[in-house]
């Protein structure tokens, strides 16, 4: 992230903390927040060109309606919410608080003074007008109507502190929300068994980053790697850019104690193609767990479609909380401009400006610095090559 934006982040987010007081109880999708939410937008701020990159072919109408959505759906986003205040908030109400542990289609399964009980979802909680595509997720709080035993009605969703969302892929200008109020994700990937995919875990880090979450990425079945000296090489691109990296052979129990110390006090999703080891890891993490592992060759038919993705907060015995998060087969860069993919690669931003042309595609022309950089290893080939390929699916998706 370049200074400038930085700085436009912190103005934004001081306009935001002075208004603090007005906005005070905010519940998604009623039709007197959709209101305030209106009032609290903010125009949006170009960028250091002075331009809002990439939106020009869209009508000005059509342009205004998607940026107004956009600023809706993260301006109700309160980062400074804990457990207390949510408690706080629901002891104003004359119903419990619960924490979705579970999600599927109308339901869900949410933890209620210890008990995790079915829960139907009023009707009138919509998701039009939030700039979500659906109305709750696994880690969100909610208040709960008790009906039975076993058996409640979700009466709310409380204010989020953060969430993981991607852009719907068919209304891009929309958001589904996969995860709420986690701090971090860890993207695990496996050195084999599927074989590693880099351009995927960048596209993880990029989804999570775009939502201001804390990355780390856990490296699994490094067991059928020729060598560890071969794994490490390979990632040394992401240490530089501080972005831990946790070498593990969960089956064997290999190198779990630096993942725990990332775990341990946070609430974290777990993301990553199915048959890496997201669940053995887990097991591992928290002996006694006994989750459910299979082997790769039966994972297809557990693929449900990112309208099924069913997650599950896990709560570890050392403090903080899992989110294992089956369905979500790829983050999606949907609306992301290209020119912002820049941001998510700074050691290409460091020296993207200083090639010979000023339209340079840093593919092909003479005098371009970034294959310079690569050629000589200060960049390594498969960040370029992601980026690369990313560019152009964010063009041509655009
Ligand atoms: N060789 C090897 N296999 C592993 C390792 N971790 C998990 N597996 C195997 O990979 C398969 C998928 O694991 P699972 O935890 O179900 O993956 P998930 O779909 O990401 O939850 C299982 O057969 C595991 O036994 C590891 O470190 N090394
Ligand atoms: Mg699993
Ligand atoms: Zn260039």
């Amino acid at each position: 992230m370049t200074k400038k934006r930085k700085e436009i982040r912190q103005q934004q987010r001081k306009a935001w903390d002075s208004e603090k007081g007005r906005r005070k109880i905010i519940r998604h999708n009623t039709a007197a927040n959709q209101e305030k939410h209106r009032v609290d937008w903010q125009p949006l701020v170009p960028d250091e060109e002075g331009q809002i990159a990439d939106q020009r072919i869209m009508p000005l109408d059509e342009r205004d309606r998607r940026e107004a959505v956009t600023e809706q759906a993260t301006a109700v986003l309160q980062t400074d919410l804990n457990d207390t205040q949510w408690q706080a908030m629901a002891a104003e109400t004359p119903f419990q608080l619960g924490l979705v542990v579970e999600v599927s289609r109308g339901l869900c399964r949410a933890t209620v003074n210890g008990d995790t009980i079915v829960c139907d979802v009023r009707g009138t909680l919509i998701a039009e007008g939030s700039g979500y595509t659906n109305v709750l997720a696994v880690g969100d709080r909610v208040l709960v109507q008790p009906l039975s035993e076993a058996r409640g009605l979700v009466e709310g969703v409380l204010p989020r502190r953060s969430g993981l969302a991607r852009a719907d892929s068919f209304d891009t200008h929309l958001k589904q929300i996969l995860a709420a109020n986690v701090d971090q994700l860890l993207v695990v990937a496996a050195w084999l068994e599927p074989k590693l995919w880099l351009q995927m875990v960048d596209e993880y880090l990029i989804g999570a980053q775009r939502n201001g979450l804390k990355t780390a990425v856990c490296l699994n079945k490094i067991d059928l790697a020729k060598s560890k000296n071969e794994v490490e090489t390979l990632v040394a691109a992401y240490g530089k850019l501080n972005i831990p990296v946790f070498l593990t052979a969960a089956a064997q129990g290999v190198g779990i104690e630096p993942v725990r110390d990332f775990l341990r006090g946070q609430a974290t999703v777990l993301a990553g193609l199915s048959g890496v080891g997201k669940s053995t890891l887990l097991n591992a993490v928290q002996p006694g767990l006994q989750l459910r592992t299979s082997a790769v060759s039966n994972m297809k038919s557990r693929e449900g479609r990112h309208t099924t993705t069913q997650a599950l907060v896990i709560p570890l015995e050392m403090g903080g909380s899992v989110v294992d998060t089956p369905g979500i087969k790829d983050m999606g860069l949907h609306g992301l401009y290209p020119d912002d993919l820049i941001l998510y690669y700074p050691e290409l931003a460091d020296v993207v400006g200083l090639c010979r042309f000023g339209d340079c595609t840093h593919s092909h022309e003479p005098g371009c610095v970034v294959k310079e950089a690569v050629e000589n290893g200060r960049i390594a080939q498969w960040r370029y090559d992601n980026y690369v390929n990313l560019y152009d699916i964010l063009v041509e998706a655009a």
